[in-house]
Protein backbone atom coordinates (compact mmCIF):
# COMPACT_ATOMS: atom_id res chain seq x y z
CA UNK A 1 0.00 0.00 0.00
CA UNK A 2 1.08 3.13 -0.74
CA UNK A 3 0.93 5.51 1.77
CA UNK A 4 0.99 9.34 0.91
CA UNK A 5 2.98 11.61 3.70
CA UNK A 6 0.96 14.60 4.46
CA UNK A 7 3.48 18.07 2.41
CA UNK A 8 3.71 20.36 5.54
CA UNK A 9 5.09 17.05 6.87
CA UNK A 10 7.52 16.65 4.04
CA UNK A 11 8.28 20.52 4.57
CA UNK A 12 8.96 19.97 7.82
CA UNK A 13 11.03 17.56 7.77
CA UNK A 14 13.04 18.93 4.95
CA UNK A 15 13.22 22.55 6.98
CA UNK A 16 14.67 20.99 9.62
CA UNK A 17 17.32 18.60 7.70
CA UNK A 18 18.26 21.68 5.91
CA UNK A 19 18.61 24.01 9.49
CA UNK A 20 21.34 21.40 10.98
CA UNK A 21 23.19 22.07 8.20
CA UNK A 22 25.05 25.78 9.35
CA UNK A 23 26.51 27.22 6.08
CA UNK A 24 27.38 30.95 5.27
CA UNK A 25 29.11 33.03 2.85
CA UNK A 26 31.98 35.09 4.48
CA UNK A 27 31.22 35.89 8.03
CA UNK A 28 32.82 37.88 10.24
CA UNK A 29 33.98 36.66 13.91
CA UNK A 30 31.32 38.44 16.07
CA UNK A 31 32.88 37.07 19.43
CA UNK A 32 35.41 34.78 20.84
CA UNK A 33 37.35 33.45 24.02
CA UNK A 34 40.96 33.41 24.56
CA UNK A 35 43.29 31.69 26.07
CA UNK A 36 44.76 34.35 28.33
CA UNK A 37 42.91 37.45 29.85
CA UNK A 38 42.61 40.01 27.00
CA UNK A 39 43.05 43.05 28.57
CA UNK A 40 44.36 46.52 26.90
CA UNK A 41 46.80 46.41 24.25
CA UNK A 42 48.12 42.66 24.51
CA UNK A 43 51.90 42.22 23.74
CA UNK A 44 51.79 38.60 24.93
CA UNK A 45 50.53 35.25 22.97
CA UNK A 46 47.04 34.68 22.45
CA UNK A 47 45.38 31.91 20.93
CA UNK A 48 41.40 31.17 20.63
CA UNK A 49 39.43 28.78 23.02
CA UNK A 50 36.46 29.31 20.79
CA UNK A 51 34.89 31.85 17.90
CA UNK A 52 31.26 32.44 16.91
CA UNK A 53 30.83 32.91 13.50
CA UNK A 54 27.04 33.60 11.95
CA UNK A 55 25.56 32.52 15.31
CA UNK A 56 27.78 28.95 15.89
CA UNK A 57 30.38 28.55 18.49
CA UNK A 58 33.11 26.67 17.72
CA UNK A 59 35.73 25.49 20.05
CA UNK A 60 37.65 22.49 18.35
CA UNK A 61 40.50 23.74 16.09
CA UNK A 62 43.28 22.49 13.55
CA UNK A 63 46.08 23.95 12.01
CA UNK A 64 48.25 23.51 9.44
CA UNK A 65 51.29 23.50 7.72
CA UNK A 66 52.42 26.94 6.10
CA UNK A 67 53.84 27.24 3.29
CA UNK A 68 55.52 30.17 1.51
CA UNK A 69 56.51 30.98 -1.43
CA UNK A 70 58.32 34.11 -1.51
CA UNK A 71 60.31 35.32 1.80
CA UNK A 72 58.04 38.18 3.49
CA UNK A 73 58.38 39.76 6.61
CA UNK A 74 56.81 38.61 9.94
CA UNK A 75 55.17 40.02 13.23
CA UNK A 76 55.43 39.13 16.97
CA UNK A 77 54.42 40.75 20.20
CA UNK A 78 57.07 40.88 22.97
CA UNK A 79 56.15 37.69 24.80
CA UNK A 80 56.82 35.47 21.51
CA UNK A 81 59.33 35.29 18.91
CA UNK A 82 58.38 32.68 16.21
CA UNK A 83 61.42 31.17 14.80
CA UNK A 84 60.50 32.34 10.90
CA UNK A 85 57.38 33.35 8.67
CA UNK A 86 55.95 29.78 8.18
CA UNK A 87 56.12 29.20 11.99
CA UNK A 88 53.85 31.84 12.30
CA UNK A 89 51.20 31.19 9.63
CA UNK A 90 51.70 27.26 11.69
CA UNK A 91 50.62 27.82 14.74
CA UNK A 92 47.65 29.09 16.72
CA UNK A 93 49.03 32.29 18.39
CA UNK A 94 46.71 35.10 17.01
CA UNK A 95 49.28 37.45 17.86
CA UNK A 96 52.40 36.87 15.23
CA UNK A 97 51.43 36.43 11.77
CA UNK A 98 53.05 36.87 8.48
CA UNK A 99 53.23 40.64 6.62
CA UNK A 100 52.35 41.32 2.62
CA UNK A 101 51.56 37.72 1.52
CA UNK A 102 52.02 37.42 -2.20
CA UNK A 103 48.77 36.13 -4.64
CA UNK A 104 48.85 32.05 -5.31
CA UNK A 105 51.99 31.33 -2.85
CA UNK A 106 51.23 31.64 0.83
CA UNK A 107 49.22 28.39 1.86
CA UNK A 108 48.21 26.40 4.79
CA UNK A 109 48.00 22.78 4.25
CA UNK A 110 45.57 21.45 7.11
CA UNK A 111 47.11 17.84 6.22
CA UNK A 112 43.70 16.07 5.93
CA UNK A 113 40.87 16.53 3.19
CA UNK A 114 38.25 19.25 4.06
CA UNK A 115 34.92 18.41 4.66
CA UNK A 116 31.37 20.43 3.94
CA UNK A 117 31.34 20.52 7.79
CA UNK A 118 34.60 22.39 8.25
CA UNK A 119 35.00 26.13 8.76
CA UNK A 120 38.00 27.60 7.73
CA UNK A 121 38.91 30.93 9.40
CA UNK A 122 41.35 33.50 8.98
CA UNK A 123 42.90 36.27 11.17
CA UNK A 124 44.27 39.63 9.94
CA UNK A 125 46.63 41.95 11.94
CA UNK A 126 44.65 45.28 11.22
CA UNK A 127 46.94 49.02 10.98
CA UNK A 128 43.55 51.28 9.84
CA UNK A 129 40.17 50.51 8.10
CA UNK A 130 38.38 47.29 8.62
CA UNK A 131 41.16 45.29 6.97
CA UNK A 132 41.67 43.74 3.75
CA UNK A 133 39.96 42.15 1.37
CA UNK A 134 40.49 38.37 1.42
CA UNK A 135 40.93 36.30 -1.69
CA UNK A 136 41.16 32.23 -1.45
CA UNK A 137 41.51 29.23 -3.53
CA UNK A 138 41.85 25.74 -2.44
CA UNK A 139 45.37 23.52 -3.13
CA UNK A 140 45.38 19.58 -2.81
CA UNK A 141 47.01 16.95 -0.79
CA UNK A 142 50.62 18.45 -2.85
CA UNK A 143 49.85 21.90 -2.08
CA UNK A 144 49.24 22.69 -5.42
CA UNK A 145 46.60 25.41 -6.75
CA UNK A 146 42.99 23.47 -7.54
CA UNK A 147 42.30 25.45 -10.80
CA UNK A 148 39.05 27.40 -10.85
CA UNK A 149 37.91 27.25 -7.01
CA UNK A 150 39.55 30.73 -5.83
CA UNK A 151 36.89 33.52 -5.12
CA UNK A 152 37.02 36.98 -3.84
CA UNK A 153 35.52 37.27 -0.02
CA UNK A 154 35.27 40.71 0.31
CA UNK A 155 36.93 42.21 3.67
CA UNK A 156 38.12 40.15 6.06
CA UNK A 157 36.58 42.23 9.08
CA UNK A 158 33.15 42.96 7.52
CA UNK A 159 30.10 43.35 9.80
CA UNK A 160 32.51 42.32 13.02
CA UNK A 161 34.28 44.62 15.45
CA UNK A 162 38.05 44.38 16.35
CA UNK A 163 39.18 41.26 18.31
CA UNK A 164 41.38 42.87 20.65
CA UNK A 165 44.22 45.29 20.33
CA UNK A 166 47.64 44.51 20.48
CA UNK A 167 51.54 45.58 20.29
CA UNK A 168 53.15 43.75 17.64
CA UNK A 169 57.24 43.88 16.50
CA UNK A 170 58.10 43.91 13.28
CA UNK A 171 60.80 41.22 12.14
CA UNK A 172 62.93 43.15 9.57
CA UNK A 173 62.48 46.64 11.03
CA UNK A 174 62.28 46.44 14.35
CA UNK A 175 59.94 48.68 14.34
CA UNK A 176 56.28 47.89 16.66
CA UNK A 177 53.06 48.39 14.88
CA UNK A 178 49.95 49.25 17.00
CA UNK A 179 47.12 47.07 15.45
CA UNK A 180 43.47 45.06 15.89
CA UNK A 181 42.50 41.80 14.95
CA UNK A 182 39.76 40.91 12.80
CA UNK A 183 38.73 37.48 11.37
CA UNK A 184 36.19 35.85 8.97
CA UNK A 185 34.90 32.06 8.54
CA UNK A 186 33.99 30.35 4.87
CA UNK A 187 32.65 26.85 4.54
CA UNK A 188 33.73 24.54 1.66
CA UNK A 189 30.57 25.75 -0.36
CA UNK A 190 31.43 29.25 -0.65
CA UNK A 191 34.44 29.14 -2.88
CA UNK A 192 33.64 28.84 -6.80
CA UNK A 193 33.97 25.12 -6.95
CA UNK A 194 35.88 22.33 -5.25
CA UNK A 195 37.68 21.84 -8.61
CA UNK A 196 36.65 18.06 -8.57
CA UNK A 197 39.92 17.12 -6.41
CA UNK A 198 39.91 16.65 -2.42
CA UNK A 199 40.90 19.88 -0.50
CA UNK A 200 43.48 19.75 1.92
CA UNK A 201 44.13 23.66 2.35
CA UNK A 202 43.86 27.08 0.84
CA UNK A 203 46.20 29.10 -1.08
CA UNK A 204 45.36 32.88 -0.16
CA UNK A 205 45.96 36.50 -0.45
CA UNK A 206 44.35 40.03 -0.43
CA UNK A 207 42.13 40.21 -3.10
CA UNK A 208 43.25 43.90 -4.49
CA UNK A 209 46.94 43.31 -4.05
CA UNK A 210 48.70 41.87 -1.58
CA UNK A 211 48.67 43.63 1.78
CA UNK A 212 46.87 40.95 3.72
CA UNK A 213 48.74 39.92 7.32
CA UNK A 214 47.23 36.74 8.45
CA UNK A 215 48.06 35.71 12.03
CA UNK A 216 46.03 32.09 12.20
CA UNK A 217 44.68 30.31 9.75
CA UNK A 218 42.63 27.39 10.87
CA UNK A 219 39.55 25.15 10.53
CA UNK A 220 36.91 24.33 12.77
CA UNK A 221 34.26 22.17 12.81
CA UNK A 222 30.69 22.47 13.10
CA UNK A 223 29.53 20.09 16.02
CA UNK A 224 27.58 16.91 14.88
CA UNK A 225 24.14 16.58 15.68
CA UNK A 226 24.45 13.13 16.84
CA UNK A 227 27.30 14.55 19.43
CA UNK A 228 24.52 16.67 20.84
CA UNK A 229 21.77 14.06 20.98
CA UNK A 230 24.56 11.74 22.80
CA UNK A 231 25.62 14.38 25.51
CA UNK A 232 21.75 15.37 25.81
CA UNK A 233 21.11 11.70 26.75
CA UNK A 234 24.18 11.04 28.59
CA UNK A 235 23.09 14.24 30.59
CA UNK A 236 19.48 12.64 31.37
CA UNK A 237 20.84 9.46 32.40
CA UNK A 238 23.14 11.01 34.89
CA UNK A 239 19.98 12.94 36.05
CA UNK A 240 18.00 10.04 36.70
CA UNK A 241 21.12 8.56 38.67
CA UNK A 242 21.34 11.78 40.77
CA UNK A 243 17.50 12.40 41.08
CA UNK A 244 17.26 8.48 42.16
CA UNK A 245 20.61 8.65 44.69
CA UNK A 246 18.69 11.61 46.26
CA UNK A 247 15.66 9.51 46.66
CA UNK A 248 17.07 6.82 47.91
CA1 LIG B 1 50.27 32.89 14.15
CA1 LIG C 1 46.34 44.00 7.16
Amino acid sequence: MYISLPKTLVIAATAVALSSISNAAVAPITAATYDVPIVGTMTDPVSFTSITVSGQTYSNFEYGTGIIGSTPGYYFTDGEDPSSAVAALSNSILTDGVLNITHGTTKVNFGRVITAQDLIFVTELVTSGTGETLAMGLIDSSGNNIAGTAVNFGNVGAGSGDLFAFSAERSTAGSTISATLRGSGVFLSDFNSTGGTDAYGIYFSDSSGGVLDPSVVGIATVPEPSAYATLASLFAFALVGYRRKFKA
